[in-house]
């Protein structure tokens, strides 16, 4: 009698101590779950909503209150992802002036790409007033660096012609190691890239190495030569450029009417070189420009840039005069 019962009891502890042990299992690999999750919530390096192409909208400009309604969780041009944290806060900055109507359908198309690629982002728009009739792309982006930085951090930039489209989400807006020509294929151009060293259009560059390169020259006014310039100081920083592949970096132009030509552009390369220390971020302060407002709108931060014609600037010995 007595042995049965003694084995019955045996089998319960057995049975008891199983149950306990797997009980702790479950414990120990849940809360280890958990712990996980606290720790890493980074979002995933492929974003799983992207589409690939990208339907690309040129005939009508929308009505920028419509665009708002669809965008009611972005404040100033600002957005995050909800349900995890971006590997990198990205700022867009975008020169402009009179081109509303492509400002208008830049913004439709800009938002749902960048939130689809899971970026920490703010939209920045630079717009140029005052008496210089030319056009000073160059010394934009480096007041919009400049103002940008002044109240978020950013750890790197991307520099947007507003009248260039992305037709494929894959090319991501996320910070790279080296400076990066993201619109490799435009349409204008076939699809293919004019010249090796060109790098306009949309780049992107990590802060520090726009401060390392002292930003763009602030003296190319009128269209053409601010980028070339740019690639010099690349070349001289031995910055590599990397592009990505053409198949994804496509984008369509919006077509415009040309804008008045840097009739200086070839010059100011020939002097790039000796320049590209002293002209840029670090002699802002000697260019007569004002910043009027900063306003923060629905869709985009508005950076309003009062330019004064450039009579100053060549009285401080920063223009050539000379002509091509
Ligand atoms: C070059 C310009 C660049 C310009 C590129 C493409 O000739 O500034 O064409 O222009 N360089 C000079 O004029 C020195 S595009 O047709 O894409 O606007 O970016």
């Amino acid at each position: 009698m007595l042995l049965p019962r003694l084995k019955r009891r045996r089998w319960k502890t057995l049975i008891l101590q199983v149950f306990a042990t797997l009980l702790l299992l479950l414990l120990l690999t849940s809360s280890l779950r958990w712990k996980d999750r606290d720790v890493d919530d980074t979002c995933p390096v492929d974003p799983p909503n992207l589409t690939g192409p990208v339907n690309v909208n040129l005939q009508e400009a929308p009505v920028l209150a419509d665009i708002s309604m669809e965008h009611l969780d972005v404040v100033g041009g600002q957005w995050r992802p909800h349900n995890c944290t971006a590997r990198h806060k990205v700022a867009i900055l975008v020169p402009y002036r009179d081109r509303r109507e492509h400002l208008h359908i830049f913004l439709n198309h800009i938002h749902p790409i960048l939130k689809r690629q899971l970026l920490d982002y703010g939209v920045y728009v630079i717009e140029q007033y005052g008496d210089e009739p030319m056009f000073c792309k160059g010394l934009l982006y480096n007041v919009g660096f400049t103002e940008v930085l002044k109240n978020r951090s950013y750890d790197c930039f991307v520099f947007h012609d507003v009248d260039l489209l992305l037709e494929d989400d894959r090319n991501i807006y996320s910070c790279s190691s080296s400076p990066r020509h993201l619109s490799v294929a435009i349409d204008k151009f076939n699809y293919t890239l004019p010249y090796k060293q060109l790098f306009g259009g949309v780049t992107l560059l990590s802060a520090s190495h726009y401060q390392t390169l002292n930003g763009y020259s602030n003296l190319y006014c009128g269209w053409g030569g601010e980028d070339d310039d740019m690639y010099l100081r690349l070349f001289h920083k031995k910055l590599k450029i990397s592009r990505p592949d053409k198949t994804v970096a496509r984008y369509k132009m919006m077509r415009h009417n040309q804008t008045k030509l840097n009739p200086n552009r070839f010059s100011l390369l020939k002097t790039s070189q000796d320049r590209y220390g002293h002209d840029g971020l670090t002699n802002l302060h000697l260019i007569d420009y004002q910043v009027a407002s900063v306003h923060q709108y629905h869709l985009y931060t508005h950076i309003a840039v009062s330019v004064a014609a450039r009579k100053v600037q060549a009285t401080n010995g920063l223009v050539t005069n000379s002509t091509d």
